[in-house]
């Protein structure tokens, strides 16, 4: 192989690491028989942002189909808002369980 296409390949890798969209990371809540729905309407509302008719959308949704997409974010930003979830849950004593997944 000659230098030049070596130099190529070389440019081509670091190009395509530079340009590459940081991964986004759906969080999910989780729908169960003992939290509240005003519980998870003020989680929707207080650690993800969304306004009083958003929210009560989106809880409506996970109680109707067992799932519900809370927000998009970074990893970091998914994985701290997960743990507030589970910290506000627990000190509340709901069991309300919340996930993410690639998006
Ligand atoms: N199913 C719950 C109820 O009937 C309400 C609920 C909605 C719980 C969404 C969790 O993520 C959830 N009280």
């Amino acid at each position: 192989m000659s230098e030049k296409t070596r130099q190529n390949e070389k440019e081509d890798v670091l190009t395509r690491e530079r340009t590459e969209e940081p991964k986004k990371f759906k969080v999910i809540l989780l729908n169960d028989d003992y939290t509240s729905m005003e519980f998870v309407v003020w989680v929707l509302m207080t650690i993800f942002r969304h306004s009083q008719a958003s929210a009560t959308r989106i809880m409506l949704h996970i109680h109707n189909q067992g799932v519900g997409i809370a927000g998009v974010y970074s990893r970091e930003v998914a994985e701290t808002r997960i743990a507030q979830v589970h910290e506000v849950a627990r000190e509340a004593g709901h069991p309300l369980q919340c996930t993410m997944e690639p998006e």
